[in-house]
């Protein structure tokens, strides 16, 4: 594959602060460097090798497989998925559109695609004809696995040079492929997001972005082989495909997959399985301190909370009723993880910690501003999109990530807000933009802005300011458009997680003399 995207000079890189490896590895950190985070050069060859040398080790609970998968099943497992891809056409560089909900099936397609040497381009399975469409469009996969009949017509169109692969379509025999050849460079994973404004974006990884980004969380997490980690996050995001799942595998750990969060099935599985680790978004953490038996997440060796800003006081509510001190840390489709509170040391509630063992960061403004970000997780730029890229790295070769954030005398940085336009929502990012064009297709409606309000459980919701066109609505209504008919609409084509939950209509929207939304107005 021709590299599409325009990857950014990282010349004249200083090396990673030692003080910061040094707080997060403790005398771990002599010896240590950035040659270390990408040794083995990807995931699946450092992958094949422990399943090699500890094929009787569980690695995957999993409901579908009756139990616990063991890692030489792990690794049939995936060199048939492997091999029927290859059979079905698809070879290294080409992309596999995985649009399946979390699932030992998902693991493996997507494991499979990585050893092939394709580009793995998760999809949430959620996700309404014009989302999964555009990406289908957007990424030109030579496969995509869809989970029904239905997805399948949505998908097919999108770009007719891919193969849609569903639940009754038939398997190939697995041709015999060469397995697990990628190098470092190699693209190895296009997770779709809108970076910080704009359509969603494939953000394209490098095999060694992924180790990098995973190895830094083994080191400074003390991930090791007698850790079970209860997996309820959806595995088409980075929170629990790049840091769950991959982590799972590079620590030569073990994993509870689940196939979606439940407070209850999570304590039972802790309980069950002698589970060491969870990891969650804010929302799941208010949910499992609210459920019965949360004092059972205090047996964890380690929680972890992300994708969010986990509220002060929600923090001390754990605490309080399991004793266990949630680890917060702060990470982007695009880079992995950044920061994280320390393992050993002071966790601080309302902070996101130090810098991870090979990410630099610095604040535009000194000790304040713009998060920019240097290290061998940076990702390589946004699939096609010269511009997008170009734009979203100082001239200097940081990666600007739209958050923004102070750092304290003790190194501790604490997020303060955004300049980019994104509501999260139970740790899923929602596009305003996105929203709001929907919301202007809808006869009716003559303009609408959204915004995030602050929300107890999903930390924003989705919020919808609409102008309504006088006199009765456009599509057979008889009065103007109401509520209702905004919910039928968006639940025809946004993902449930970006309908708005709140619906204000307003004479007019507040605007600068530009013209220009005043969203804060609106908040
Ligand atoms: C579900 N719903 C949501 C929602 N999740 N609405 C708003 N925001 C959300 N996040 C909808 C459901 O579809 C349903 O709609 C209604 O809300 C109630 O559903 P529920 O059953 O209560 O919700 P549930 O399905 O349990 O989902 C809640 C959740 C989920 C917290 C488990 O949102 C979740 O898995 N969030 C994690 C997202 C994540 O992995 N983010 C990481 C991105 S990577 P209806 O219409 O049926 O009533 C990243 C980088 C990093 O950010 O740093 O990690
Ligand atoms: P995504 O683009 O889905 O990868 O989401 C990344 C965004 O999630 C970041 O740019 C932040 O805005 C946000 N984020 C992730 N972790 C945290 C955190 N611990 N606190 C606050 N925001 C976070």
């Amino acid at each position: 594959m021709s590299q599409e995207a325009c990857t950014p000079s990282q010349e004249g890189a200083a090396p990673p602060s030692a003080a910061a490896w040094r707080r997060h590895l403790g005398p771990a950190a002599d010896g240590f460097g950035v040659a270390d985070l990408v040794a083995g050069g990807s995931l699946p060859r450092v992958w094949a090798e422990r399943w090699a040398a500890e094929p009787g080790r569980r690695v995957l609970w999993a409901a579908e497989a009756g139990g616990w998968v063991t890692a030489g099943e792990l690794e049939e497992r995936t060199r048939r998925r492997a091999g029927q891809l290859a059979a079905l056409g698809v070879g290294p560089g080409d992309r596999v559109l995985s649009c399946l909900p979390s699932s030992l099936e998902l693991v493996e397609w997507h494991v499979g695609a990585l050893r092939l040497g394709a580009v793995a381009v998760p999809a949430n399975p959620a996700y309404r004809e014009r989302e999964l469409a555009h990406v289908v469009a957007d990424a030109e996969p030579a496969a995509v696995l869809v989970p029904d009949a239905e997805r399948a017509t949505w998908a097919a169109p999108a770009h007719p040079g891919a193969t849609v692969v569903g639940p009754d379509t038939p398997r190939p025999d697995p041709a015999d492929v060469p397995l697990d050849r990628a190098g470092p460079d190699a693209p190895a994973l296009l997770p779709y997001t809108s970076g910080t404004t704009g359509a969603p974006k494939g953000a394209l990884l490098t095999h060694a972005n992924l180790l990098a980004g995973v190895r830094a969380l083994v080191a400074a997490w003390r991930w090791s082989p007698d850790d079970v980690l209860v997996l309820a996050l959806p595995l088409f995001h980075m929170h629990g495909l790049g840091v769950g799942l991959h982590g799972t595998l590079t620590a030569g750990a073990a994993a509870v997959l689940q196939p979606s969060f439940d407070a209850a099935a999570v304590l039972d599985a802790v309980a069950e399985h002698r589970a060491t680790l969870f990891f969650g978004v804010p929302t799941m953490y208010a949910r499992l301190v609210a459920a019965d038996g949360a004092v059972a997440l205090g047996v964890l060796r380690l929680c972890v909370s992300g994708s969010a800003p986990l509220p002060s006081d929600l923090h001390r509510r754990v605490e309080e009723v399991s004793g266990q001190r949630v680890l917060e840390r702060y990470g982007m489709t695009e880079t992995l993880m950044n920061l994280s509170n320390p393992y050993d040391g002071e966790r601080r509630p309302g902070t996101v910690g130090l810098p991870l063992p090979g990410v630099e960061v610095r604040l535009s403004e000194g000790d304040h501003g713009e998060i920019e970000l240097r290290g061998p997780n940076v990702f390589a730029g946004y699939w096609r999109r010269p511009e997008a890229t170009a734009e979203a790295f100082t001239a200097d070769g940081w990666f600007r990530t739209g958050d923004l954030a102070e750092v304290d005398a003790d190194g501790y940085h604490r997020i303060v807000g955004r300049s980019k336009e994104l509501i999260i929502s139970g740790g899923y990012n929602v596009y305003p933009r996105e929203v709001e064009e929907a919301l202007a297709e809808l006869p009716g409606v003559r303009e609408a802005a959204v915004v995030g309000t602050p929300s107890p459980e999903w930390g924003e919701v989705v919020t919808a300011f609409v102008v309504r066109e006088p006199g009765p609505a456009g599509g057979g209504g008889d009065g103007p458009v109401d509520a209702a008919a905004i919910e039928r609409w968006c639940a025809e084509r946004l993902a449930p997680y970006k309908r708005p939950r709140l619906i204000r209509f307003v004479e007019s929207l507040p605007r600068n003399a530009l013209g220009k939304v005043l969203r804060d107005q609106l908040r």
